[in-house]
C-alpha cells in the first residue's frame, strides 16, 4: 500500500487542476515493452514500497490488502487508446456475490480478501453495454465508513481500466446516497457508486456495501443485479488502469490521458437541489424564532450536509447539529435512526425541556427519523402527512403530486390519502428499486417504506435531508401566521390532526436480528405451505381472514415480476401480519414482522401502539411459530 499513499501525497501538492501524463510511460512502444515484461510493475511497486511511511497521510491507509496488487506480480500490461496503460489481473470467481434489497454488504473482512471487491466491480462492468460506460461519466460517492477509501482507489483504476471517461467523486470518498442520486441527474452521468452498508455498523469487524444507480439515478433493478452475480461466478481477468491513488482531499481535476478523476464538493449540487424543491425563507423563518430544533448525523454521512443546509443556509443554532462529524466506525454506533439505535436522539426528544422537533439520518443519508416533543413519528404516517400536505406547504409540488406508493409492508395511511386527493396509488415490494420505473413514467411523486424511508421524484433514492425539511415545510407552513410567543402547532398536532381525519393506521415492526439462517428458512417454508392451505373465512384469535399469499409484483411500466416478496395475512378489518427475511444483513437471517391494524375511532387514537396492537401481535407470534424456528423470545428492535 505505501507505493499508493506516496504517489497520492505527492499528487497533493499538484495545483488543483493538473494535466499529468501517464504515470510511467507514455508511448506506445514502451507499452508493448512493458508487455513482454510483466515483472516491471512490481519492480516498481517494490521500489516505491521502500519509502518511508511517515510519507502515509493517514495510518489506515496501510491496514487494508491492496486486492489488485496482491495479484500484480503474474499480470500482463496492454497499451490502450488515449494514453492510458491497462493491467489485466487474473482472477477467479468468488461465491456469494449477490446483492440483497440495497447492493452488495458484507463483512469489511470479506470485501478485503484478495480481488473480492474487484471482481464484483469488473462484472458490472462485464454486465453493462459498452455504450453505458465507454467514455462515459460515473459518479463516486460514500458514508466515509472503514475500507471506503481504499475502495475508491480500486474502483476508479477498474472504471478507468474498462474505458471510462471521467469520474466525479465526493471530496474524501463522501457523499450521500440522495446526493449521489442528485449529482447523477444533474450532471447527465451514466451512473454512479455508493460505497456504503447503509445503516449497517461500520469498522474493521463489521460492514462494507456498496451499490450502483444508473443514469436515472436509480438502484439498479434485478435485471442488472442477476447479470452482475451471474458474470461474478465466470469471471476470469481485471482490468485496472496502472495509474496512482488520486488525492481525494482537493477539489480540482486530475487527468491521465483520456481519463479523468474530478473531486467535488459533496454538497453543492445537493443543495441547489433541495433549493428548488423547499422555500427555504418559509422554514429560515420558523428556524429563526424560539422553535427548537435537533438534528442527529449519527456520526454518519449527513453530517457533512447538516452544517452547511441546516446552519449556514437556514440558519438554525450550530449547537442543534450532534454527531455531526462522520467516522470510519460511526462512533462505534449502529447508524439506524430508529428508537432503539437513535437512543441519545430519543432520550432527549423524551427528557425534560425537549426541543420541539427532533430528526436523525442513517449511515448514508437516506432514512430519517422525524420526532416532536416526546412523540414519534412512525415512518408509515410521516410518508402520508407529507403526502396529504405537499401541495400547500412545498412549492415542488404547487401543481400536486402526480401519485403515491410505498412498499407493501408500509401501512395503509398513505392509501387513505391518495384515496382523498383521488391521485394513482401504487404499492410495491421492499427497496427503493422499485419506485424509479413508476417515477420515471411520470406516475408517482411521494413515496415511502415503514423502514424510515421517504422520499420523491426529485431523484431517485430516499431522502433523509429531504424528508426533515418536507417536515419543516409542514411545520413552518402550519405556524406562518402565529405571532411571536403564540403557542405554535407541534409535530404532534400535525399527526393527530392528519388521525382524526384519516382515521389512525397502528403500525409496528418486529425485528428479529442475526438468527440462525436454517431456522428463518425454515419459518417461511412452513408459512409459505400455510397460506397454501389457507382460505377466506379462517379464524385467527378473534380476527378473521380475507386473504393470505406471498406478495408478487408486477412492473406497471416494464412488465418485470418479482415475486416472493413477504407472506401476508390479510383481515377482513383491513388487519395486516406480514414476514418477510432481511435482505440487508452479513451474517445469518433477520426475520421481519410487521403488524397494522386500522382504527377510526377518534378515542382510540392515543392507545400506545404496542397495547393496541398486542392481539395481533400474538397471533402473529403464535401463527409462524417464530419461538419455536427462531429459538427467540423477544426481538431485536421494535419499531
Ligand atoms: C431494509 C428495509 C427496506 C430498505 C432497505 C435499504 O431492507 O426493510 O425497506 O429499502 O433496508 O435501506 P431489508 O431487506 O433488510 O428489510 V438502506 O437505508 O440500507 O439503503
Ligand atoms: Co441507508
Amino acid at each position: 500500500m505505501a507505493a499508493i499513499t506516496v504517489a497520492s501525497s505527492l499528487l497533493s501538492s499538484k495545483p488543483s487542476t493538473s494535466i499529468l501524463s501517464p504515470p510511467i510511460h507514455s508511448s506506445t512502444s514502451s507499452f508493448l515493452s512493458l508487455n513482454r515484461l510483466p515483472s516491471s510493475l512490481s519492480l516498481r511497486s517494490l521500489s516505491l514500497n521502500r519509502l518511508p511511511s511517515s510519507l502515509s497521510p493517514r495510518p489506515s491507509l496501510r491496514r487494508a490488502i491492496d486486492p489488485i496488487r496482491a495479484s500484480a506480480s503474474s499480470a500482463t500490461t496492454v497499451a490502450e487508446p488515449g494514453g492510458l496503460k491497462v493491467t489485466v489481473v487474473p482472477t477467479k470467481p468468488v461465491e456469494g456475490q449477490k446483492t440483497g434489497t440495497s447492493g452488495l454488504r458484507k463483512k469489511v473482512k470479506v470485501f478485503t480478501q484478495e480481488n473480492y471487491l474487484a471482481n464484483w466491480i469488473q462484472a458490472l462492468f462485464n454486465s453493462l453495454a459498452p455504450e453505458d460506460y465507454k467514455g462515459g461519466l460515473l459518479v463516486l460517492g460514500g458514508d466515509g465508513r472503514y475500507f471506503n477509501r481504499e475502495a475508491a482507489h480500486i474502483i476508479i483504476k477498474i472504471a478507468a481500466g474498462n474505458g471510462v471517461g471521467k469520474i466525479l467523486v465526493g471530496r474524501d470518498g463522501i457523499m450521500s446516497t440522495p446526493a449521489v442520486s442528485a449529482v447523477i441527474r444533474k450532471q447527465k452521468a451514466n451512473g454512479g457508486f455508493i460505497m456504503s452498508a447503509s445503516h449497517n455498523p461500520g469498522g474493521p469487524e463489521n460492514d462494507w456495501g456498496i451499490k450502483f444507480n444508473y443514469s436515472s439515478g436509480q438502484p439498479a433493478p434485478e435485471s442488472i443485479t442477476d447479470k452482475i452475480y451471474g458474470n461474478t461466478l465466470s469471471i476470469s481477468e481485471v482490468k485496472m488502469a496502472d495509474i496512482p491513488d488520486v488525492d481525494l482531499s482537493k477539489l480540482g481535476v486530475t487527468k491521465y490521458g483520456s481519463f479523468s478523476v474530478e473531486v467535488v464538493d459533496p454538497v453543492s449540487d445537493y443543495l441547489e437541489l433541495m433549493e428548488t424543491v423547499f422555500d427555504f425563507n418559509l422554514i429560515k423563518d420558523l428556524l429563526r424564532s424560539d422553535f427548537r430544533f435537533i438534528f442527529d448525523a449519527m456520526h454518519a454521512v449527513t453530517g457533512a450536509y447538516a452544517n452547511p443546509i441546516f446552519v449556514k443556509r437556514l440558519g438554525a443554532d450550530p449547537g442543534s447539529i450532534i454527531n455531526a462529524v462522520p467516522s470510519e466506525d460511526f462512533g462505534q454506533g449502529h447508524p439506524d435512526p430508529n428508537l432503539t439505535y437513535a437512543k441519545e436522539l430519543v432520550d432527549i426528544m423524551y427528557g425534560e425541556n425537549a426541543p420541539d422537533f427532533g430528526a436523525a439520518s442513517d449511515g448514508d443519508g437516506d432514512r430519517n427519523m422525524i420526532l416532536g416533543k416526546g412523540f414519534f413519528v412512525t415512518p408509515s404516517d410521516s410518508v402520508a402527512i407529507i403526502a396529504a400536505n405537499a401541495q400547500a406547504a412545498i412549492p415542488y409540488f404547487k401543481n400536486g403530486p402526480k401519485g403515491l406508493a410505498r412498499s407493501m409492508p408500509t401501512s395503509g395511511a398513505l392509501d387513505l390519502v391518495a384515496d382523498k386527493l383521488n391521485l394513482p396509488f401504487f404499492e410495491v415490494p421492499t427497496g427503493w428499486k422499485f419506485f424509479g420505473n413508476l417515477m420515471d413514467a411520470g406516475k408517482l411523486s411521494i413515496c415511502g417504506e415503514e423502514s424510515f424511508g421517504t422520499g420523491s421524484d426529485h431523484i431517485r433514492e430516499k431522502d433523509g435531508i429531504w424528508a426533515v425539511l418536507a417536515w419543516l415545510s409542514i411545520i413552518a407552513y402550519r405556524n406562518k401566521d402565529k405571532k411571536v410567543a403564540e403557542k405554535l402547532i407541534s409535530v404532534e398536532d400535525v399527526v393527530k390532526e392528519h388521525w382524526a381525519t384519516y382515521g389512525r393506521n397502528f403500525f409496528s415492526r418486529y425485528d428479529y436480528e442475526e438468527c440462525e439462517s436454517e431456522g428463518a428458512n425454515k419459518m417461511v417454508d412452513y408459512l409459505r405451505d400455510l397460506i397454501s392451505k389457507s382460505k377466506s373465512g379462517d379464524k385467527y384469535g378473534s380476527y378473521t381472514l380475507q386473504f393470505a399469499d406471498d406478495f408478487m409484483y408486477t412492473d406497471p411500466v416494464d412488465g418485470s415480476v418479482a415475486s416472493k416478496q413477504g407472506v401476508r395475512f390479510v383481515f377482513t378489518d383491513g388487519s395486516r401480519i406480514i414476514f418477510r427475511l432481511s435482505g440487508t444483513g452479513s451474517a445469518g437471517a433477520t426475520i421481519r414482522i410487521y403488524i397494522e391494524q386500522f382504527e377510526p375511532d377518534v378515542s382510540k387514537h392515543d392507545m400506545d401502539a404496542q397495547e393496541a396492537l398486542k392481539p395481533l401481535i400474538d397471533v402473529a407470534l403464535s401463527v409462524s411459530k417464530l419461538k419455536d424456528f427462531a429459538g427467540r423470545e423477544k426481538p431485536t428492535v421494535i419499531t
